[in-house]
């Protein structure tokens, strides 16, 4: 027998994080890998595993601690001074590699970033090896569809196959014109940024893909400016890539590898486990506690919660059916809509716009608009009255924080808008869109449709909206009622506009009114915000002057 003080390890230049959670107690057994504590810096929080077995004999830190690398954690009985441990003693500090089983790397924040470097081909034969390129995500993406053969002859931006993520799908183009010598995938294979993809036979440049430094990533929700802004992190050791560390919200939930391990193992979605940890971290009674439940209201895990299920029926006991598998997007736009819809408590409030000088206005432009190559829908007028009434409005623009004690008020003015595709419902984001003017919307909007149309979307055009717009009213109805794109607080909804009889105080007269539909989340936002709100943006949209006060 034989005591060992575990430390913290290089933790990637995160000094001073802070313990948000003891994972053992004195007298626990813990087994190598397995998380002892798990730290919290600025920018991720991550487990730190224990890098031997033994009995937790003290405990050196508490919660709210502190502590950068090399200090103690734990003093571990270990059984007799195996060899492992003295083998580890005696490499400490050596930066070589070390092979981490996948399993026990869950969704690493940090991951190896590639480049492309481009160099004169030595012979105009040379073989390259195309791989993922930055998909803006860590995680596995699934590759769906393989746009070539062996033996074709690819142009530079050809797609060479489509991955589908969560969130998208996107293709990926050739870097550059070759023949396909060999595919390195298959259609239903998981990749991440880096994986060979294929062979080409390259033409005039050699193209030679190389992993780079590692770079500290943050995934949603994070804007991307907080990724853009995270320092460069120093090479990584084998013990820091063996600390796991994870994105503060990975894919919109709060949890540590352990956690995600045994929530793969038990087949359950974290995003339907309320977390009750520090900042609405799941731990792993959290997700214990859910199994329960699930199983005691009869339900199958991973359908959601307690809800009795609707019954299975047989739909070709009643005549032809044909069934169709549901796209990824298809699926998860589900899902979404499920949590919000049982998560958030709707209200929404219906007004109808005077857009009668707006479209005046907007026919004036029609002869600009065609010189300039774009098209003037009331989209862009729209985006800029919310724009605004979300400036003047702050707590619209706003979030919930998982904790429920705190809510975000955001500085910045991204606004979402749904765009129906033929794989599904996706969103993109204009980025500031208070700072733009309505041609640069209008440009911006018929693109970022486009792009969804053709599977172009990166995840992160999806990625920081604050407040969204779903526009029907290229399509039709009178009114609708939209489910809140959470953790955003409020999405307005817009149908097709109908001239109607207005009394003007004398007659009534035919104005063109645009109905509006606001529905908001009140846990945030009350009814007297919600009616304020939706009667700025009529204002705004009647008299679009207003937009320059
Ligand atoms: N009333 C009347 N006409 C309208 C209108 C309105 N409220 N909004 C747009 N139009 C007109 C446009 O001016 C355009 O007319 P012209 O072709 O004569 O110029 C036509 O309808 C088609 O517009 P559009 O749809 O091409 O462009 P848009 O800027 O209005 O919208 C986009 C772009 C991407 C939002 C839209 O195409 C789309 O996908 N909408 C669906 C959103 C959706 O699915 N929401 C549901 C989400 S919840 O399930």
């Amino acid at each position: 027998m034989s005591r060992q003080t575990l430390k913290v390890p290089d933790i990637g230049g995160a000094e001073d994080s802070e313990v948000i959670e003891l994972c053992v107690q004195v007298g626990d057994r813990v087994e190598l890998e397995q998380g002892l504590i798990v730290l919290e810096s600025d920018k991720a929080s991550m487990e730190i595993p224990a890098d031997q077995a033994g009995v937790v004999v003290e405990i050196l830190v508490k919660e709210g601690d502190t502590l950068a690398e090399g200090a103690a954690i734990v003093v571990l009985e270990t059984e007799a001074a195996t060899e492992a441990s003295a083998a580890a003693e005696a490499s400490e500090g050596a930066e070589e590699s070390v092979e981490v089983a996948p399993e026990t790397v869950a969704e690493p924040a940090v991951i190896a970033e590639t480049v492309i470097d481009k160099e004169p081909a030595p012979d105009t034969t040379a073989e390259v090896i195309v791989s993922v390129p930055d998909i803006g995500t860590p995680d596995a993406v699934e590759l769906i569809e393989i746009c070539v053969a062996v033996g074709d002859h690819v142009d530079e931006g050809d797609s060479l196959v489509v991955l589908e993520s969560d969130k998208a799908s996107m293709e990926i183009p050739s870097p550059q014109s070759g023949e396909v010598l060999s595919l390195a995938v298959a259609v239903g294979d998981q990749v991440t940024e880096g994986d060979k993809l294929l062979v080409l036979v390259g033409n005039a440049v050699a193209v030679t893909v190389s992993p780079s430094e590692p770079e500290p990533k943050v995934a949603d929700p994070a804007p991307a400016e907080e990724a853009a802004k995270a320092p460069k992190s120093p090479p990584i050791n084998a013990q820091a890539e063996r600390s796991e560390a994870v994105p503060v919200a990975s894919g919109g939930v709060y949890a540590g590898p352990a956690v995600r391990k045994l929530a793969r193992e038990f087949g359950v979605g974290l995003e339907q486990v309320a977390g009750s940890g520090p900042r609405g971290r799941i731990v792993k009674e959290d997700l214990q506690g859910f199994v329960k439940s699930a199983l005691a209201g009869g339900t199958q895990v991973g359908t959601g919660s307690a809800i009795p299920p609707i019954p299975e029926v047989d739909f070709a006991a009643f005549g032809e059916v044909d069934i169709q598998p549901l796209t990824k997007v298809d699926k998860l736009t589900a899902v979404n809509m499920q949590r919000s819809w049982l998560n958030v408590p709707h209200v929404t409030q219906f007004d109808e716009a005077d857009i009668t000088e707006l479209e005046a206005f907007r026919a004036e432009l029609k002869a600009e608009a065609a010189q300039r190559e774009v098209k003037l829908t009331p989209l862009p007028f729209l985006l800029k009255a919310c724009a605004q009434a979300l400036r003047d409005n702050p707590r619209m623009n706003s979030s919930l924080i998982g904790d429920g004690e705190n809510i975000a008020f955001k500085g910045y003015v991204h606004i979402g808008m749904a765009v129906d595709t033929p794989a599904g419902l996706v969103v993109p984001v204009i980025r500031d869109v208070d700072k733009k003017s309505l041609w640069e919307l209008a440009a911006e909007t018929a693109e970022l449709a486009e792009k969804a149309r053709n599977r172009k979307l990166r995840p992160l055009d999806m990625q920081g909206g604050c407040f969204s717009i779903s526009s029907l009213g290229g399509l039709g109805g009178t009114g609708f009622t939209p489910i809140v794109n959470a953790p955003e607080v409020a999405i307005l909804g817009v149908s097709k506009l109908a001239v109607k009889p207005v009394w003007d105080g004398e007659a009534f007269a035919p104005r063109k009114m645009l109905p509006l539909a606001l529905s908001y989340d009140h846990r945030v936002v009350n009814g007297a915000l919600g009616g304020k709100f939706i009667t700025e943006i009529s204002a705004l949209l009647a008299d679009i002057r207003r937009l320059l006060l």
